[in-house]
């Protein structure tokens, strides 16, 4: 299933048990499936924290993991081998294949979770768990009870709950060589998608059709399920940032927003690109759509180790603000603007978020209270964009209904970055070129 070796999977869950006390526990439980509608299931995705440290794919199960003396201890409770069960769903490894294959120390069966686990607590001083996941902390306070009814010692019984995600996230936030080989292989193939999808867009199209050429080429990439809902609108749906629904015809003359990326062994790709339906873009479009990548490559030049989180997004909303008064679209002073913030009015969003296992990635982007700097090893989405409402009565109607975002992937490097979705072109001619290409 995962092409990481095991050594990474060990190193990793070593890097977490360094991370905290030698006295404390900490329980990473995996996500269980959900029922789409009566007896049908939505396919399952592993929790990502879950997934980062074991490589396992099975729902229900629960990780913990005992620092301490060499190296801690690592145990899995999980589903049993059941012959007769697994005739309709298939292979499980059992706790014997957790041991064998992924490395555990200890396993059990999940029936032995109730009995084995109040002794894997006793004597810690503090649990790390998700403390939303209102399912487990139920079951913890169970166990604590149970623990403190065999010993009668509350000296024995873990007094203090963290978030796990305080040490474990920050651990995810800077990837591997591995991760970022993954990473990588996600942005290329996001970037074929993207490329298709431009070759086959027409007009009377639907945006669902392209959707289904986006993901045609994820699945023959290796990526049966992209990382997150595939956006496509056209016209004045490109306005609407999460918009889903995909069902609307392509018309000629309008712009279509493509917001998707593949998944591959969890870790996603995220790529926006904005392009004209009938493959020419108009004057108008031309102009808007140029101050956007404006931004964009600004915001690009300032991903480099040692700048701060916003630095990319200050550079940004700088290009973004003289652009629109350029055009005509925000009228005054650039600083002035900036300092007020004018761009707001066509652009709400931020430009960057963490990406790896979560196409928004877990890792915290401050510091007491100030954004962090930019490390190699970390991985950010660039992606600013122009969002002029149909129903804009602030600009001439002419431009209104447009929707651009352009969006790749960036890691940061020793000596600046390297982009990972550059397969996918942006400049309008060669945006054009492709198109047409597509139409020969
Ligand atoms: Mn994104």
């Amino acid at each position: 299933m995962s092409t990481l070796s095991d050594r990474e999977y060990a190193q990793r869950r070593q890097r977490l048990m360094g991370a905290v006390e030698a006295d404390a526990v900490l329980l990473v439980p995996a996500a269980t499936l959900k029922y789409r509608n009566r007896d049908a299931e939505y396919g399952f995705r592993q929790n990502s924290d879950f997934l980062y440290l074991t490589g396992f794919n099975e729902p229900d199960a629960l990780l913990v993991l005992l620092p301490g003396k060499s190296g801690g201890e690592v145990v899995l409770f999980c589903q049993p081998r059941d012959p007769e069960k697994e005739v309709w769903t298939g292979y499980r490894p059992g706790p014997e294949g957790a041991m064998q294959r992924f490395g555990m120390d200890r396993a059990f069966s999940l029936e032995q979770l109730d009995d084995e686990l109040p002794q894997l607590l006793q004597g810690r001083s503090r649990i790390y768990c998700p403390l939303a996941d209102e399912t487990l902390q139920g079951r913890l306070a169970g166990w604590r009870q149970r623990l403190m009814q065999r010993c009668r010692d509350a000296q024995q019984v873990p007094q203090q709950l963290q978030e796990l995600g305080g040490p474990l996230h920050e651990l995810r936030l800077f990837k591997t060589a591995a991760e970022q080989a993954l990473i990588r292989a996600s942005g290329e193939l996001s970037a074929q998608a993207h490329c298709r999808a431009m070759r086959a867009c027409r007009p009377g199209l639907y945006e669902y059709q392209l959707e289904a050429e986006i993901h045609h080429q994820f699945a023959m990439g290796g990526s049966r399920v992209p990382a997150y809902g595939t956006i496509v609108g056209s016209g004045a749906n490109g306005c609407i940032l999460h918009y889903t629904q995909n069902q609307d015809r392509l018309e000629a003359g309008e712009l279509v927003l493509i917001d998707a990326g593949a998944e591959l062994e969890g870790y996603a790709g995220d790529i926006t690109r904005t392009f004209p339906v009938n493959g020419r873009f108009s004057d108008r479009q031309r102009a808007l759509y140029e101050v956007v990548l404006a931004a964009q490559e600004a915001a690009i030049a300032a991903v480099q180790p040692g700048n701060s989180f916003n630095a990319p997004h200050e550079a940004a909303v700088a290009v973004l603000t003289e652009g629109l008064v350029r055009l005509g679209l925000l009228e005054g002073e650039v600083d002035a603007l900036l300092a007020e913030e004018a761009y707001t009015a066509f652009y709400i969003h931020r430009t960057s978020h963490w990406l790896g296992l979560d196409v928004h990635d877990v890792g915290a982007y401050r510091r007491d209270g100030q954004w962090r700097n930019l490390e190699p090893g970390m991985v950010l989405t660039i992606e600013p964009g122009l969002y002029i409402a149909p129903d804009d009565e602030r600009v001439d109607p002419a431009w209104r209904g447009m929707g651009i975002r352009i969006e790749d992937d960036l890691l940061v490097t020793g000596s600046g970055h390297e982009v990972l979705t550059a397969g996918v072109p942006k400049a309008v001619a060669a945006i054009e070129a492709l198109m047409a290409e597509g139409r020969a």
